[in-house]
């Protein structure tokens, strides 16, 4: 049974995962609080970085002795292999912890096992305090590691009536600077931030995170599937991030830095790259998650392969009547075939509106 204060440490290690957000990949954000053994509070911690000490570890290191017959509250299975670092699983049991709660089973085939270890050495271990919650707040990583591919989320920024630029292409600005912010957030917590050639043409951006201290900055990806747009020079290209120019296997590239080419197949249908090979080539690199910023035609192939779990839209209080849609064809011709999603949350961001939505159940 649960008690109230079960469901208390768990919250407390779920808010101290998020702090990871952003700097842990290819690993998940973890949190991890301990009680003593008369349930006082012993120790917490979270993972920072791929690499250092896992968030069981950190919280052990601060509890001591104190955690000894004591219960540790942890957002995911403790790890049972020794990778970058050793066992959290073996960790706790020579701590001398008497019950381990997790949220959520470790999918991570390295990994998992950890529970098993635990109950073989006599510790209780429980699966699914807050799971829903814990889920929520690793969405990226999980989702990554069950499919094999980096987790996707769409934004885009548009008039109340849909559209991304007017009719003369000029864009310059539809959102409000709230907006534009909120959007440097996003891209702090994305290992990678995605655009397609005509974005690149058209705003030559840098794609770097600003305002955010401490921000790692994301990898940067232009798909520029015939090599000609993206030239030396290009802001995308400066010392600020690395980058990938993602081109057509065959394409010639050799304007562009060797180390940043990217060599992928063609689309087996349409034009463009093949946007799942991109996507396992991306996760072959580390990219648990991507920032997908458009523009629509690249965002029209990902929704067409159905590789976007997330959409973010920013639409500001403007009507313009003529001009691109934010999304391009995604091989949708009736009705019947929409994309249907849930909304999971409306928020004012400055006189704008941000709506983000998920897929629908298939
Ligand atoms: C983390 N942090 O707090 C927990 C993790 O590469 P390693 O050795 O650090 O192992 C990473 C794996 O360990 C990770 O993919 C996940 O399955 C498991 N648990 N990882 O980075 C943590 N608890
Ligand atoms: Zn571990």
């Amino acid at each position: 049974m649960d008690t109230a204060a079960d469901i208390t440490a768990m919250r407390r290690a779920i808010t101290l995962a998020a702090r990871g957000l952003g700097s842990t990949s290819p690993n998940p954000v973890v949190g991890c609080v301990i009680l003593d053994a008369a349930g006082r509070q012993a120790g917490e911690g979270f993972h920072q970085r791929a690499g250092g000490p896992h968030a069981e570890i950190h919280a052990l290191r601060a509890a001591g002795e104190r955690a000894r017959g004591g219960t540790a509250y942890v957002t995911l299975e403790p790890c049972n292999h020794t990778g970058r670092t050793g066992p959290c699983a073996q960790a706790l049991i020579e701590a001398g912890v008497a019950r381990v709660v997790y949220a959520v089973g470790d999918p991570n085939p390295q990994a998992t096992g950890g529970a098993d270890t635990l109950r073989a050495a006599g510790v209780k271990a429980e699966q699914g305090l807050l799971a829903d919650e814990a889920e929520a707040g690793n969405v990226a990583w999980l989702t990554s590691v069950r499919l094999g591919r980096p987790y996707v989320l769409w934004k885009y920024a548009a008039t109340l009536d849909g559209r991304i630029a007017a009719a003369d292409a000029t864009s310059r600005w539809i959102t409000s600077p709230e907006s534009r912010a909120d959007v440097h957030r996003l891209r702090a917590e994305a290992d990678a931030v995605v655009v397609g050639s005509g974005t690149a043409r058209a705003d030559d951006p840098q794609l770097g995170v600003r305002g955010i201290e401490g921000a790692v900055q994301p990898l940067r990806v232009v798909v520029d599937t015939g090599a000609t747009t993206v030239r030396p020079g290009a802001r995308v290209l400066d010392d600020t991030a690395p980058t990938l120019i993602a081109v057509a296997d065959g394409a010639d590239a050799r304007h562009l830095p060797e180390g940043a080419v990217l060599r992928l197949p063609r689309a087996v249908t349409g034009p463009g790259l093949d946007i799942p090979a991109l996507l396992t080539a991306l996760y072959g690199r580390g990219i648990r998650s991507v920032l997908l910023e458009g523009g629509p035609t690249l965002a029209g192939t990902f929704v067409a392969a159905g590789t976007v779990d997330k959409v973010v839209g920013y639409l500001a209080p403007v009507l313009l009547g003529a001009g691109p849609a934010a999304l391009a064809d995604a091989g949708i011709s009736t009705i019947a075939d929409a994309l249907r999603l849930d909304v999971t949350e409306t928020v004012r961001i400055g006189p704008d509106l941000r709506i983000t939505a998920v897929p629908g159940p298939a």
